[in-house]
């Protein structure tokens, strides 16, 4: 390999947050979720079971708290254990975006997570993520009780 290659990967590994919904939870699909990213590549960095308070909540979709959705947003994550992992790859945010797919699971593509796995929009399975400063928000609000 090249040493213009190595930096071109190298400079454009980063790293994302995906949170398994309480639905995804519910329906055991955590195994599933993870294991795409895994096999696409990813490493998982932080891993964390728990269920979020409603003050966590409000913390970690802050960006939406203007949108009329927010309650419904808000009610749906904490209404049971989700899980959240920190992955890290190429290129992470926007390719993790791509793997989870459209915000309305009825029209995310076939071979997308909520494309394969659900028909909902605040149920949508999974959160990801849209950006590299979104990434450093979610991931404090998400793991604001948890060392390490
Ligand atoms: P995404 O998760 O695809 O980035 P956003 O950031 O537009 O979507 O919205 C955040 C979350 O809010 C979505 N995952 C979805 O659960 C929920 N949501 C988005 N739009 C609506 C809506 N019109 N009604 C109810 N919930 C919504």
């Amino acid at each position: 390999m090249g040493k213009e290659t190595y930096q071109e990967m190298s400079s454009s590994t980063e790293e994302t947050l995906i949170v398994v919904k309480p639905d995804g939870v519910r329906r055991g699909l955590v195994g599933e979720i993870l294991g795409r990213f895994e096999t696409k590549g990813f490493v998982v960095k932080r891993l964390q079971m728990l269920t979020m308070s409603k003050p966590q909540a409000e913390e970690f979709y802050s960006v939406h708290k203007e949108k009329p959705f927010f309650k419904e947003l808000v009610a749906f994550i904490t209404s049971g254990p989700v899980v959240g992992a920190v992955l890290s790859g190429k290129d992470a945010v926007a390719t993790v975006r791509r793997m989870v797919g459209a915000t309305k699971s009825w029209e995310a593509a076939a071979g997308t997570i909520r494309g394969d796995f659900g028909l909902g929009l605040t149920d949508n399975t999974i959160h990801a993520s849209d950006s590299a400063e979104s990434f450093t928000k979610e991931q404090a609000a998400f793991f604001s009780k948890t060392k390490g």
